[in-house]
């Protein structure tokens, strides 16, 4: 598979990189980027990893790229899943010598200023997952009742099967310790698409680290498509008795 990274500069005093995978987000990445310079100027790095969106959203990218040093764009050859890229993400991460790094969408589903509170929180905690089911709450805004029943149940059918304590398994707004992504191996890293999530969460539970879920609100994206696919969801229909299997057997 092959990678171009342009201006993988970053700035020199930030310890912090948010991940941001694209596909046709080119409505949202440049405001997205304009919000995270204006919130955490010169704190934070950000790399947008996009798999040749055809809608110019790596274009988007660059023209930001030309004032904002904090920018790297990763761009990959086609559309190869959100697993697979957040995986490339990480590699760059821990290559960069990043001591948190974060996961967050480009379409405002997840409050860029709570940024701040995932890191103050992955002071403590090995892995923090912004929630939207802490306590149980349901903290999400119009979300059609189809897809918060499929992730309500893909939650209530991870635990059962895997015993995973954590209320909201899928969520994409997290941030990581350095050392607890050094302590998961991610070549073993299966899933391709969505059910990356739930196997994260799974790996670094089971290599004794702390989660700690902090509560947020998941706001539908008002520009663009989700990039949900039913084969996103049989894979993660699978991948929990994969998981379970493998940890059975002493071989995750
Ligand atoms: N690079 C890359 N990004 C993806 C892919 N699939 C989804 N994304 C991005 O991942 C984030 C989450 O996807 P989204 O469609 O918002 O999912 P939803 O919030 O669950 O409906 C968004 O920023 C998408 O643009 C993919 O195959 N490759
Ligand atoms: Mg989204």
């Amino acid at each position: 598979m092959s990678e171009i990274i342009s201006a993988a500069r970053g700035t020199e005093e930030a310890s912090s990189l948010v991940i941001i995978p694209t596909y046709c987000e080119a409505r949202n990445i440049g405001r997205m980027l304009d919000t995270l310079n204006s919130l955490y100027h010169c704190e934070l790095d950000v790399l947008v990893i996009d798999d040749s969106s055809p809608d110019g959203t790596a274009e988007v990218v660059r023209d930001r790229q030309q004032h904002q040093d904090s920018v790297t764009l990763m761009e990959r050859e086609g559309k190869l899943g959100l697993g697979t890229a957040y995986r490339a993400g990480f590699r760059y991460a821990l290559q960069k010598g990043y001591r948190f790094i974060l996961e967050m969408d480009a379409d405002f589903s997840h409050d860029p200023a709570m940024i701040a509170a995932l890191l103050k929180e992955a002071e403590t905690a090995d892995l923090v997952i912004g929630s939207r089911y802490v306590n149980n709450t349901v903290n999400v805004v119009n979300w059609p009742l189809g897809r918060l029943i499929l992730s309500k149940m893909a939650s209530i059918y991870t635990r059962l099967v895997t015993g995973l304590p954590v209320s909201d398994p899928t969520g994409g707004f997290k941030c990581f310790r350095r050392e607890t992504l050094e302590a998961v191996d991610l070549r073993r890293v299966s899933s391709q698409g969505y059910s990356f999530q739930i196997e994260m969460n799974f790996r670094v539970w089971k290599k004794g680290l702390t989660i700690r879920e902090i509560p947020i609100v998941f706001v539908d994206r008002t520009v663009g498509e989700s990039k949900m696919t039913r084969q996103n969801i049989r894979e993660a229909v699978w991948i929990v008795w994969w998981l379970k299997l493998r940890s059975l057997l002493g071989a995750l």
